[in-house]
């Protein structure tokens, strides 16, 4: 209708006064409104947290109001849509990038200034800093909140995978893409790492607890979820149907993350689900009398979207794990559906309008799922139901551990999901049958390939039902694109080999140098004379021109220098340990596994130290002092990776408290590693190592965050580290170690030849107890001796130490460091997500840039 002439729209625009305003007067009300008003505290005297609260829930609103327009433009436009379903996001803190993203960091940091407030004091970029080493350490969780209450991090994943999500969503908003995340709001994240006496504890992880400004609870989107029961069958219009009659109902509820982008005003979703109680009325219990009990067992529909599964890439066939699985699978789908058939009259364009991207196995029921609705609540028939699916998923594998490829037992299958179960019995007989017409009756070769494994145990294969359902299957690297073909999925490869591609992993530049190293990042726009790097990678290569300029090699160390500073800071206030700035940071932070070899970097810590400790006094001066730092978190469960925990601290004790050794070597553990942690350690550090046993990371992305920050590596040939040595050649690093295609022969020579005299030191001063605990390690170094190491650390112990030496000879010449370092940021632009995303978009997903106007 008209009002005075005006639409309503119009008019509505008028009383809202336009769009908020970015300036700082503006945003000055809007945080004292917001102290008054949403955290209800006095104007007139409120604490830190409570202006964080306020500046978050100032910032909220300007992205919900780009969101909204982003959200009401791609649904006039009806995009092709993609849909990233990911059961882990590891998104970290929100204040600080969404600052970055809308760009009103300094409109932000002087509206709060005047208020008697200091942006980065409220943006913290340290957590719990005093807390760990003056507190008793028992109060850890309770005194951080209490005394240092910041952002805590959304940890709603373990590593790599779940980070890789979290950098690609960034990417699909700043490249303008209608995309939208789906995945489970966990209560609780991923646990809290509390370190006593050198021991892994895990905590957990409390993060909702003093809410979350970044979500947008949604009670009206939500959906049933259905499980358990039995299936019949049934006559629909004359035809024969299976209808499933479900045993359990739980409700999914939205809860949304607006996602904004960088330089634009395209904000997308990230859509988490919680369970909760069904509505529905089960008069029959109420009717049993027990009412409270009734009411205390509706309850427990919440456990599904309780807690993240810690064990990253070892899965046991737990119920609530796949519970879990289907759960998100469901309401995500019915969500798609909706919004699908709001606009469409059937499922003709589907395929058109809807790419589905897997992430992992884990959202793999999700084939299932969409069969079941389009056969039996559509009652599209299996041809053109078939027909449909196979074109719109496509699927991104993380690994080449076979231990991580998930199998789901039979019978836990039959009882959770039973009508599923038949549609992949039904799926896979066709399988076989258009398998057996092509190749014949090889039957060795037709049950490796079947998505049922027969055996003792029956199992569902969920990486052979994606591959064979989805239309795209991505390596996350080119070698891990090799290793798939020649090794993990050798039989689809040959069958279908225009299926595979590779997408390299990126990370995002707005998190990893804008936000974490904003000195960085103001050097490299001063320089470039442009922030447009930001969202235009590739301008990071003019930077190669200035790598030997002692001008910019100046300014260059003065920045890496106070990021080291804050690191030292933090060491000091966590560990007690006093670091050395002119010592080289030498750093290894990642989740705690066997193939990452943390165990090789203790053992090679142990030999400088032993080195040092047998040299003369006037030798030790020409020792390019060192501070080893490890992080990381070991999956609860794994015995080996805790022992390696202790072991970093057990070597530290001794090694710290030296006095032969000093400043020359420092060894510290950094405990609670996160993306908060990776924010601060990153851009302080000057090499980094990735030195996974060759043929066994699919990628990493540790790596391009700290080539981002100009820190040199230390690694191997294996992952993406291949395509890192052809962008900044392999004189600008530290490469060593067997490559992927001699581990096997390794593996079979006589263990006694392949480790050197060095290795069967250091090994030898652990088992006999020089670090004390000589019972403890046993088991840890039987990992590596007698036959057994698996993961080749003797084997490549004496060329680790050579990549060593040679790190050392470079750090003492800091013209020619400085260059490398420059060259690192230069050679990173083919790292970031922006170009992965943009590769996915063209050749994987089929989506356009829907950019919304203003
Ligand atoms: C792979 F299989 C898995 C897993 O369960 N979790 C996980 O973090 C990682 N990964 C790989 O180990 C990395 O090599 C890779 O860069 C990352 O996923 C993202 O693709």
């Amino acid at each position: 209708g008209f009002v005075g002439g005006k639409s309503k729209t119009e008019r509505m625009f008028e009383m809202m006064d336009g769009f908020l305003k970015n300036d700082p007067d503006s945003l000055q009300k809007d945080i004292l409104h917001h102290v008054e008003y949403t955290v209800a505290r006095s104007r007139f005297s409120f604490d830190d947290f409570e202006a964080y609260q306020a500046l978050s829930h100032s910032v909220r609103d300007r992205l919900i109001e780009r969101w909204h327009d982003t959200q009401q433009h791609f649904k006039k436009k009806d995009p092709k849509r993609l849909y990233f379903l990911s059961l882990e996001f590891l998104m970290g803190r929100s204040l600080s990038n969404s600052v970055v993203n809308l760009g009103i960091r300094d409109q932000c940091a002087e509206a709060l200034s005047e208020l008697g407030f200091e942006y980065e004091v409220l943006a913290e970029q340290v957590v719990n800093l005093i807390v760990c080493y003056f507190c008793e350490i028992f109060y850890f969780n309770y005194l951080s909140y209490m005394l240092f209450l910041k952002e805590g991090d959304a940890a709603l994943g373990n590593g790599g995978l779940a980070r890789l999500s979290a950098c690609q969503m960034d990417s699909l908003a700043t490249l303008d893409y209608p995309a939208w995340g789906y995945g489970l709001r966990y209560q609780y994240g991923l646990f809290r790492q509390i370190i006593l006496d050198g021991f892994q504890h895990e905590q957990p992880d409390y993060w909702l607890n003093f809410g979350n400004p970044w979500e947008i609870e949604r009670v009206h989107v939500s959906y049933p979820v259905k499980f358990y029961g039995t299936v019949k069958e049934d006559v629909v219009n004359g035809k024969e149907c299976k209808v499933w009659i479900p045993g359990e109902t739980v409700e999914a509820v939205a809860y949304d993350n607006p996602i904004p982008g960088y330089g634009t005003r395209n904000t997308i979703t990230l859509r988490l689900w919680a369970a909760k109680p069904s509505d529905g009325c089960d008069i029959e219990s109420y009717n049993t009398g027990d009412y409270i009990n009734a009411i205390v067992n509706r309850q427990k529909a919440e456990i599904i979207s309780n807690v993240l599964y810690p064990d990253d890439r070892s899965y046991q066939g737990k119920e609530l794990r796949l519970k879990q699985q289907y759960f998100f699978v469901s309401a995500s789908m019915q969500d798609i559906i909706r919004r699908f058939k709001d606009v469409h009259e059937n499922f003709d364009d589907f395929p058109d309008k809807v790419a589905l991207q897997l992430n992992d196995t884990h959202p793999s029921i999700s084939i299932a799922e969409l069969m079941r609705v389009l056969l039996d609540e559509e009652h599209l028939g299996w041809k053109k139901s078939w027909n449909i699916l196979k074109q719109v998923f496509s699927f991104t594998t993380h690994t080449v551990l076979p231990e991580a490829l998930e199998k789901v037992p039979v019978d836990l299958f039959q009882n959770v999901l039973p009508r599923h179960l038949e549609i992949i019995y039904d799926i896979n007989f066709k399988f076989m049958e258009e398998l057996k017409e092509k190749i014949g009756q090889d039957y060795a070769r037709l049950s490796r390939m079947s998505i049922v494994e027969e055996g003792a145990v029956k199992n569902i294969r969920v990486a052979n039902l994606s591959i064979v359902c989805s239309h795209t299957v991505n390596a996350v690297s080119r070698a891990h694109y090799e290793l798939l073909k020649t090794r993990v999925f050798t039989d689809f490869y040959e069958l279908w080999p225009e299926k595979f591609q590779f997408k390299t992993n990126g990370v995002t530049q707005r998190r990893w140098i804008v936000v974490s190293n904003p000195s960085l990042c103001a050097l490299i726009s001063k320089w470039l004379g442009t922030e447009s790097w930001i969202s235009d990678i590739d301008l990071l290569a003019r930077l190669r021109e200035y790598a030997s300029n002692p001008d910019l090699q100046k300014e260059w160390t003065m920045v890496k220098k106070t990021n080291k500073m804050r690191v030292a800071e933090y060491i000091e206030a966590m560990s007690g340990v006093k670091v050395s700035l002119d010592a080289m940071f030498d750093v290894q932070v990642k989740r705690i596994h066997e193939y990452k070899r943390q165990l090789l970097n203790i053992l090679g810590v142990i030999h400088r130290y032993d080195c040092i400790k047998n040299m003369e006094k006037s030798e030790r001066k020409k020792v390019v002092p060192r501070v080893c730092i490890i992080g990381g978190k070991a999956p609860p469960g794994y015995e080996i990776a805790k022992k390696i925990i202790k072991l970093c601290h057990a070597v530290a004790e001794t090694i710290n408290n030296d006095e032969d050794v000093g400043d020359l070597l420092k060894l510290v553990f950094i405990p609670d590693y996160n993306v908060s942690v990776a924010e601060l350690v990153i851009p302080g550090s000057d090499l980094s190592q990735h030195i996974s046993t060759a043929g066994h990371e699919a990628s990493g992305t540790g790596s391009m965050k700290f080539l981002m920050n100009g820190c040199l590596l230390l690694a191997t040939a294996d992952g993406s580290t291949n395509e890192i040595i052809e962008e900044i050649g392999a004189e600008n690093m530290f490469i060593f170690g067997a490559k992927i295609h001699e581990v096997q022969a390794l593996r079979e020579k006589d263990s006694n030849v392949k480790a050197p005299l060095q290795f069967m030191r250091v090994l030898r001063m652990v088992r006999d107890g020089y670090f004390g605990f000589k019972d403890y390690f046993k088991s840890l170094c039987d990992t590596v001796e007698n036959g057994k190491d698996f993961y080749l650390l003797g084997s490549d112990f004496a060329s680790y130490l050579e990549a060593q030496a040679a790190a050392d000879r470079a750090y003492v010449d800091k013209k020619k460091w400085n260059e490398m370092s420059i060259l690192c940021t230069a050679g990173s632009a083919r790292f970031s997500s922006d170009r992965t995303i943009e590769d996915y978009a063209e050749k994987t997903w089929g989506i356009q840039p829907c950019k919304c106007p203003f």
